[in-house]
């Protein structure tokens, strides 16, 4: 496959409501979407950094300058037989994973719909349904909270995130498990806490959570190895997975017992298969963590989500649940039954909606 066309577009789309967690409240997601033509195919991919470095240290900004100068220069032009073959020419790169995610994932757009399978199929997906559940920011009370958690349970999702913070934390665990006492329930404190906050972590055990995302250090996998000693509940690292080699050593060091997989995080859907696999012949479930996408990268989450090891709910929810309206067509939907339907199509399966697609655009670059 010769890699003739690259475009790069930087996009803002604006969030239907915003988006509080411990890191700050957004109300517009900005990302880039890659576009990659080689005989007469098209493969596109969404890089997930975001507008302000509080999640990760990548930035659109960052993460354009390393696919414009380092990243596309490497593999434009080439004829490349494989996406692993394409790594291998930018692996000299260190870190920038979300920018490698973007690229890696076009790529496998291009090289599945060259071989006429879905995402899913080229990844190893064995499912054509995934379980969703939801990701819902600080509220400012908690019959708000309550009210938007009854909203999405009827729409049918199957588990229920809430974001945490000092002072927004347990009373919002108590009235919510007071009111839905069988609901798959976790909460994820984006790295708010430290360790003199164990007594907090110890409170939290009374209240049935399936996991607790990312209490400590966002480069931390140490620490919490120290709380995961001291309570029941399951800590999930999300922030401080990086690799295969991060995974080894906190599954190792016992500092989780549950691994949420973003591909943008991990450089990629390679990286995020070995992690994967890793994580299944050592019995620790991983679930598809989510980065407020558009249906490019939803389309993505929703094809590694249907590997075998993705056991627990992942943050994929609806289009709608985010955005007024998506770039891609159709629009990702929630089933009755709190599933999402694993596109079957070629490549990410979906189609872009380039009238929205060049309405969100901010920047664009064709190299
Ligand atoms: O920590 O999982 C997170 C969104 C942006 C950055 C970090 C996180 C999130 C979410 C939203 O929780 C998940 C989603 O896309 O629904
Ligand atoms: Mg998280």
């Amino acid at each position: 496959m010769k890699i003739e066309k690259i475009e790069l577009r930087h996009i803002k789309m604006e969030l239907i409501s915003p988006f509080t967690t411990s890191m700050g409240t957004e109300y517009n997601e900005e990302h880039i979407i890659v576009r990659v033509d080689g005989e007469s195919l098209t493969g596109w991919g969404e890089c997930v950094a975001e507008g302000t470095p509080f999640y990760s240290y990548e930035t659109v900004t960052t993460a354009w300058h390393i696919l414009q100068d380092y990243l596309i220069p490497s593999i434009l032009g080439k004829n490349i037989s494989s996406v692993d073959e394409a790594i291998l020419l930018y692996e000299k790169v260190r870190g920038h994973n979300m920018a490698k995610a973007g690229l890696e994932a076009a790529l496998w757009d291009l090289f599945a719909k060259s071989k006429n399978i879905s995402l899913s199929k080229m990844i190893g997906g064995t499912r054509n349904k995934v379980d969703v559940g939801v990701s819902i920011g600080i509220q400012s009370s908690a019959p708000e909270l309550i009210k938007k958690i009854e909203g999405y349970l009827d729409e049918g999702y199957k588990r229920i995130k809430i974001k945490i913070a000092p002072g927004n934390d347990i009373e919002f665990i108590k009235a919510v498990r007071k009111k839905f006492p069988d609901i798959l329930f976790q909460v994820d404190a984006n790295s708010a806490y430290e360790l003199k906050h164990i007594d907090l972590f110890k409170q939290m055990d009374d209240y049935n959570l399936l996991l607790i995302e990312q209490p400590l250090g966002y480069d931390d996998i140490y620490d919490h190895s120290k709380l995961q000693r001291e309570i029941k509940t399951p800590i999930c690292l999300d922030e401080s997975i990086h690799s295969l080699n991060d995974t080894r050593a906190a599954i190792d060091l016992d500092s989780c017992r549950v691994i949420n997989i973003k591909p943008g995080r991990v450089g990629g859907f390679r990286e995020s298969k070995l992690i994967h696999d890793y994580c299944e012949s050592k019995n620790i479930p991983v679930w598809c963590g989510g980065m407020l996408e558009s249906g490019i990268g939803r389309a993505g989450n929703a094809a590694l989500a249907s590997l075998p090891n993705f056991t627990l709910p992942g943050d994929i929810s609806a289009s709608k649940r985010y955005y007024k309206e998506d770039i891609v067509e159709p629009e990702f939907v929630v089933n009755k039954d709190g599933t999402m339907n694993v596109p079957t199509k070629p490549g990410i399966g979906v189609e872009i909606n380039m009238k929205m697609l060049e309405k969100v655009t901010v920047k664009k670059l064709v190299l």
